[in-house]
């Protein structure tokens, strides 16, 4: 193992030194320190610069030439990192409410753990020094995430974190859309939906004691990143895909519906709806394979009552795409063109057959 720190600053001058000395007493083999520093204009760089030339712990130094926020200056911590040959890396904040004390913890962890977590809210972790508004704020921020994201962690504001460097070199860093705080929980979204493990051991937080807070506006941008992360990527990407899925589907239908008539025979209404039927079953398998392997990526090994799931669900929506066909074109409702039945129809019973094999066939447990 070999770990580097990485702490972002912004105006950290009264902290960084004593920092550092606290790191430097843990007298930890293979570990170095990296400073993201967004040019500090109180000369927390400086600090940084005078302190790399001590003996004992080596000390790095990334300057940034404006502020960019924190998701920003860990984005470039890490591919700093990924440049170098560290196995490891731990995100500290400078301002010691992340006690360097759990870094010895941390690096105890099995090393093929993709995030060990910091935690305030497990048994064991916590908050000192803050008020109740600020906890409620924060406990609630951290509530309201998980569900909304389905996220799996007890703390996902968490942002004194162990990474593997495999991880670490698994994000598309030009794609991450949080550039401020909503980077910590990015980060777990991104190893969670990527099937990196994910362990938390307790901590206690302590508010910062000196120097001065970033985090104003702060909880309203991190709002609008959750929000985005919920509507964007892997749902939407997704969505495509299931669309994709339908359209090949669809002339699957059609073909072996042409097919089977020609060999069943399509003189009366009762063949050509057994034709329809096989025609459908064909369709709705062989969509369920695609979907399974390609849209949701699905492991679980109970086949059968997935595909038994898929096709319910598929049945479901032929329902849905009649009825709403019927409810449109027919004289005794809105008696409107067929394209019309045909476009909502099928746009309706599309969302409910996403929907419902997302939710239901497909679920991750
Ligand atoms: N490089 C860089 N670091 C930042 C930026 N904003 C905050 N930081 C650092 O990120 C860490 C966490 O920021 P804090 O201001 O302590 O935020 P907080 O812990 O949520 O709030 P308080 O402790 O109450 O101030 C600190 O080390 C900051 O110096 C930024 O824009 N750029
Ligand atoms: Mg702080």
């Amino acid at each position: 193992m070999k770990t580097l720190i990485i702490i972002p600053t912004y105006n950290e001058q009264e902290n960084i030194a004593n920092l550092i000395e606290s790191l430097r007493n843990l007298k930890i083999s293979n570990l170095e320190i990296l400073v993201v520093d967004d040019s500090s204009p109180d000369g927390t760089g400086d600090i940084v610069t005078h302190e790399s030339k001590k003996p004992g712990l080596a000390i790095h130094l990334l300057t940034q030439t404006t502020k960019g926020g924190l998701g920003k200056a860990y984005a470039n911590g890490f591919q700093w990192a990924i440049k170098h040959d560290y196995t490891h890396v731990i995100s500290m904040d400078a301002d010691f409410s992340h006690d360097p004390k759990y870094v010895p913890e941390m690096l105890k962890v099995d090393e093929n753990v993709g995030i060990v977590i910091g935690s305030r809210y497990i048994k064991g972790g916590g908050i000192v020094g803050w008020d109740t508004k600020r906890y409620l704020n924060s406990y609630g921020a951290n509530i309201v995430t998980r569900i909304a994201l389905g996220l799996k962690p007890k703390d996902v504001t968490a942002g004194y974190k162990r990474y593997t460097r495999e991880f670490l070199e698994s994000i598309d860093y030009k794609h991450i859309i949080a550039s401020g705080y909503a980077f910590q929980v990015e980060m777990i979204y991104e190893a969670q939906n990527y099937g990196f493990s994910i362990v938390e051991i307790p901590i206690i937080f302590a508010d910062r004691r000196v120097g001065q807070s970033k985090i104003s506006g702060e909880l309203k941008r991190s709002a609008k990143v959750v929000w985005k992360l919920t509507k964007k990527r892997e749902g939407v990407r997704q969505f495509i895909k299931f669309c994709i899925v339908g359209a090949i589907n669809t002339i699957v239908d059609w073909a072996f519906y042409a097919i089977f008539k020609t060999f069943i025979g399509s003189s009366t209404q009762t063949l050509k709806q057994i034709a329809k039927a096989c025609s459908f079953v064909i369709a709705a398998t062989s969509s369920y394979i695609m979907n399974r392997k390609w849209t949701f990526r699905s492991t679980d090994n109970q086949i059968l009552k997935q595909a038994i799931k898929f096709i319910a669900i598929s049945v479901g929506g032929l329902v849905i795409n009649n009825s709403v066909f019927y409810l449109i074109t027919s004289p005794k409702f809105l008696h409107l063109a067929d394209i019309l039945g045909l476009i909502s129809g099928t746009a309706i019973a599309t969302f409910w057959n996403f929907f419902g094999n997302r939710k239901w066939t497909f679920k991750e447990d």
